[in-house]
């Protein structure tokens, strides 16, 4: 099973106070039955960027049930009602931000963009004998939440279940009429206001005592401190259990690699497609739960619940025709590519399936910039979300060079675009091993040099210095005969005499602008958001920069110049024609609206459809 590619738009059900949370749901005429465990990013269709242009990223939210609905909807033009069938999606959510705030304040009949289901679910006991102890839920605060789709599963499969919730305080406790009726259920509270007086999991400690704790398996979700918990009682008792995690996230399909969870033995897991359930071992969670639905029935079924079929996705086909382009000899369809480290087609084919290479959304594929080595990336946290955009340090994690070319090459090679590698090194010699290496590959259109990373030898930025800049490509340049796209760094005084350098060091055409350096402080400790301290901005509130940019380099020099920075529509993308760009990449945007380069792309094609003045397609003054 897949996700419909894409975001759609679904109507709010119902939306009321429930306990200490808020209920609310949707009703998807547009995709699959979840599977328990499994997420949508959700973003309100108005008012999302209400107050200081937050919130801004959609927003990850497990499903708490769902059920098959027949919805009417007016016929257009006609005065008659059509049934619609659909798919029900309650959700139980706390105000706690800027996003959960506005979910909280939703009313019946609003619009809701949704993407999803996303992630992989939990898997059934693998102990289903007759006297086996069945399944052991336990939940904390909101973390009940997907426990009941999960239970209600459960019932419909006769697998014996016993429910524990735990909750903190009066405050944020309840949500129970709505998300349990069907069954019995054993509470705690820290304070005492209602069941045992302490941890849920001292009620999961004295189940894990009994004779028959030996072929339970127990599903968690609730705070990491209590999953921790569980996590290690479950591994004293010898018994197996699956933990439903929270990270933040910007797109939940595998593209901004912000949702870092360290593994056990080093690296990070991608919690959105390697999760969010992943089994609780004794060293930390593990991802060797069922991958997550993947094209195909073959995925879901292995998931070991049944697949739903997916219908195709249906929104967002081009209006006009689309604006051909001929970018450094590649002939695109049009002028919308992807930034580097903004998509991860790879992950994002697994998420949406053939739908994806149906309708992909770039002319041209931009890889997640390589280095010769493999790196793991930064720790978390990894991304901020910023007034109209948001602070990334993700920190290159990738497989290096070998690993690229061994595992990924030919997955990327099967997009039904040209492929343009983004390469990032230290040291010359690296840099042009790592070009010889392509240069000699069919399926490399393109490569991009990343040159916002210090010399080891000199320590200085080489897209900073001019000089460092044109002694780089002067090393490059000779060694392929493919495009070289240099992706300038904005944070200098004048990129311009950058762009300049690398021309003259033979480079075919430049990209700008990567992020801007930025940083942010987290208001509940004091300390930057970022564990980096600081990373690059990027999204719409960088456009006027990256805009002054694009127009200061257009002005010195004659190569096709690549725009990007907060590209969130058509108009945008024309704005950096205008100041002189050839193509325009999505970066940000892809985080919001996987389908956005599409979309934007139609956006153009239609302005310039309805440019009978020819006043968009000329470079402006
Ligand atoms: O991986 C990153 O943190 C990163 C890179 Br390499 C880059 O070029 N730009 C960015 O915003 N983040």
């Amino acid at each position: 099973m897949t996700a419909p590619f894409g975001r759609r738009l679904c109507k709010v059900g119902e939306s009321r106070d429930s306990g200490g949370y808020r209920f609310f749901s949707l009703i998807d005429t547009g995709g699959p039955e979840p599977l328990p465990g499994q997420f949508y990013m959700l973003a309100t269709e108005s008012h999302w960027e209400q107050s200081a242009q937050r919130p801004f990223l959609p927003r990850a939210l497990s499903v708490a049930d769902t059920a098959q609905t027949l919805s009417s909807r007016l016929v257009p033009d006609s005065g008659t009602k059509r049934e619609l069938s659909g798919v029900r999606l309650d959700f139980l959510i706390e105000g706690i931000g800027p996003g959960t705030d506005r979910l909280c304040e939703l009313e019946p009949g609003e619009s809701v963009w949704v993407n999803g289901p996303l992630g992989n679910s939990f898997s059934p006991p693998r102990e289903l004998s007759p006297g086996a102890a069945g399944a052991i839920l336990i939940g904390g605060g909101i973390g009940i939440a997907p426990l009941a789709l999960l239970r209600r599963t459960f019932a419909t499969r006769n697998v014996p279940t016993r429910v524990l919730l735990g909750f903190r305080d009066r405050a944020h406790s309840g949500g129970l009429d709505d998300l349990f009726s069907c069954c019995e259920v054993r509470l705690a509270s820290d304070d005492g206001h209602i069941g045992h007086h302490g941890y849920v999991t001292d009620l999961l400690a004295a189940i894990l005592e009994g004779d028959d704790a030996a072929s339970a398996a127990v599903y968690a979700c609730g705070p990491p401190p209590m999953l921790d918990a569980v996590a290690a009682l479950c591994t004293a008792a010898g018994v197996p259990c699956e933990l439903a995690m929270e990270s933040p996230m910007a797109c939940g399909y595998g593209a901004c690699f912000g949702c870092a969870v360290p593994k056990p033995g080093g690296g990070y897991l991608r919690l959105c497609v390697d999760g969010p359930v992943l089994r609780g071992g004794p060293a930390g969670p593990v991802a060797d739960l069922a991958p997550p639905p993947a094209a195909g029935v073959a995925g879901a079924a292995s998931s070991g619940w049944s697949p739903k079929s997916t219908p195709p996705p249906g929104n967002h086909e081009s209006k006009g025709r689309d604006a051909e382009v001929d970018f450094c000899g590649l002939e695109l369809v049009h002028p919308v590519v992807n930034a580097s480290g903004t998509f991860d087609a790879i992950a994002a084919c697994r998420v949406y399936g053939e739908a994806l290479l149906d309708s992909f959304p770039f002319s041209a594929f931009v890889s997640k910039t390589i280095t010769p080595q493999p790196r793991t990336g930064n720790e978390p946290q990894r991304i901020w979300e910023t007034p109209a955009g948001m602070i990334n340090s993700i920190g290159l994690p990738n497989k290096g060079l070998d690993g690229f070319l061994r595992e990924d090459l030919s997955q990327l090679a099967e997009l039904p675009v040209p492929l343009i590698v983004s390469v990032m090194a230290t040291a010359h010699e690296e840099f042009a091993r790592m070009i010889s290496a392509l240069a000699t590959r069919d399926e490399v259109a393109g490569i991009e040099l990343n040159v916002s990373c210090p010399n080891v030898h000199s320590g200085l930025i080489v897209g900073e210095q001019p000089a460092e800049a044109e002694a780089l490509l002067e090393v490059l340049r000779p060694l392929t005969e493919k495009p070289l796209i240099a992706k300038l760094t904005p944070n200098l005084a004048d990129p311009a005499a950058v762009a300049v350098a690398v021309e003259q060091g033979g480079a075919d055409a430049v990209s700008l602008i990567n992020t801007l350096k930025a940083s942010a402080i987290d208001p509940a400790t004091g300390e930057p958001g970022i564990a980096a301290g600081h990373g690059g901005l990027s999204g719409p509130a960088v456009r006027p920069v990256a805009i002054a940019q694009v127009r200061a380099v257009a002005a010195a020099v004659s190569i096709p110049i690549v725009g990007m920075g907060g590209v969130a529509a058509g108009a945008d993308a024309l704005e950096f024609i205008a100041a002189g760009a050839t193509l325009v990449a999505v970066g940000t945007e892809n985080f919001r609206d996987p389908h956005a380069g599409r979309r934007i792309a139609s956006e153009i094609a239609g302005a310039l459809e309805n440019d009978r003045s020819g006043a968009l397609s000329r470079p402006a003054a």
